[in-house]
């Protein structure tokens, strides 16, 4: 007898974002997602951070484009470092909102660990991601991202100048009146220079295990750092078919110690891959359902 039943829909480990939620982000260009990670994973972020800088790897040549500060610890691809990253990459608590913002089709392009020593000037000056060609696209208004970063908070950046994140909310739908390679911002970089924060941005109050997520597109910058080191990480994230942006691959010892759905997004598809598996995977719903946590295998397919 021919099986003519119907597959079981796929159930997933995560849940997507509300229509609020959608909405607010295309609005204002930001989602701060508070206490997504608990007291006991933000510790073990702490451990991974710690352990990264002081493995103090060189993961990826200088490029010209990058910022340096003398004050910031930045390790870019570090997930080559340390497995610690995996079980917040593979979250679905942070899966399920990557799924919603880029339409089922998640990418991770970088994976940094960032620490913001103290300093009395602005740690980073006013700035869009993703290199000059990208700043001069626009969407439209109620158009899903190209790319979104996610800043996982692991240290308290609630008090002024604490390495507090600056945004300026809608400014991801404006193309900056300066246009220049490092995409700085120069009409709020001159004021930032002397400490001032336009009214009409936002200096984002972060506790631990909360998480800010955003497009390449938003104008944003860091403030002055006079309280503790700030330790968090920053996850980059695009479609399938975007390049990454600190490694090529992943070498495989780092992708068979993830799940299938973590090593799906670091773009691998095993080696069968065709090209066009990149534009039009055929088993995203499936690759994506479940990680490799505590509910892995629950799921019916
Ligand atoms: O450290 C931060 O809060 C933001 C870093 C940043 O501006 C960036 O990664 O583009």
């Amino acid at each position: 007898m021919p099986d003519t039943a119907s597959p079981a829909p796929t159930i997933n480990d995560w849940s997507p974002l509300t229509d609020d939620q959608l909405a607010e982000y295309a609005e204002r260009g930001y989602l701060h997602l508070r206490g997504l990670f608990s007291e006991e994973e933000v510790r073990r972020g702490l451990e991974a951070v710690d352990a990264v800088v002081a493995a103090n790897p060189n993961t990826l040549e200088h490029h010209e484009s990058f910022y340096v500060n003398d004050q910031t610890v930045r390790v870019r691809n570090a997930v080559a470092t340390t497995a610690g990253l995996d079980e917040f990459l593979d979250h679905p608590a942070l899966v399920g909102p990557l799924m919603s913002l880029l339409n089922g089709n998640v990418q991770i392009l970088s994976t940094e660990v960032l620490v913001r020593h103290l300093q009395e000037e602005a740690l980073e000056p006013w700035h869009t991601d993703g290199g000059q060609y990208l700043q001069r696209l626009r969407l439209t208004a109620d158009s899903l991202p190209l790319q979104v970063k996610a800043q996982v908070f692991l240290t308290d950046v609630t008090r002024p100048n604490s390495g507090n994140f600056l945004l300026v909310p809608g400014s991801h739908l404006e193309v900056p009146t300066s246009l220049d390679y490092m995409c700085n911002i120069e009409e709020l970089n001159e004021p930032l220079r002397r400490g001032e924060v336009p009214e009409h941005a936002l200096v984002v109050q972060a506790e631990p295990g909360d998480v800010l997520l955003f497009p390449h597109s938003l104008w944003h910058g860091v403030m002055a750092n006079t309280t503790q080191p700030r330790k968090t990480f920053i996850f980059r994230y695009g479609q399938l078919w975007q390049r990454p942006y600190d490694y090529a691959t992943q070498p495989r010892e780092v992708l068979d110690r993830m799940s299938p759905r973590l090593r799906r997004m670091f773009g691998d598809f095993g080696d069968a891959v065709h090209p066009s598996d990149f534009y039009k995977p055929l088993d995203q719903d499936e690759a994506m359902s479940v990680g490799g946590g505590p509910s892995a295998g629950r799921a019916t397919r």
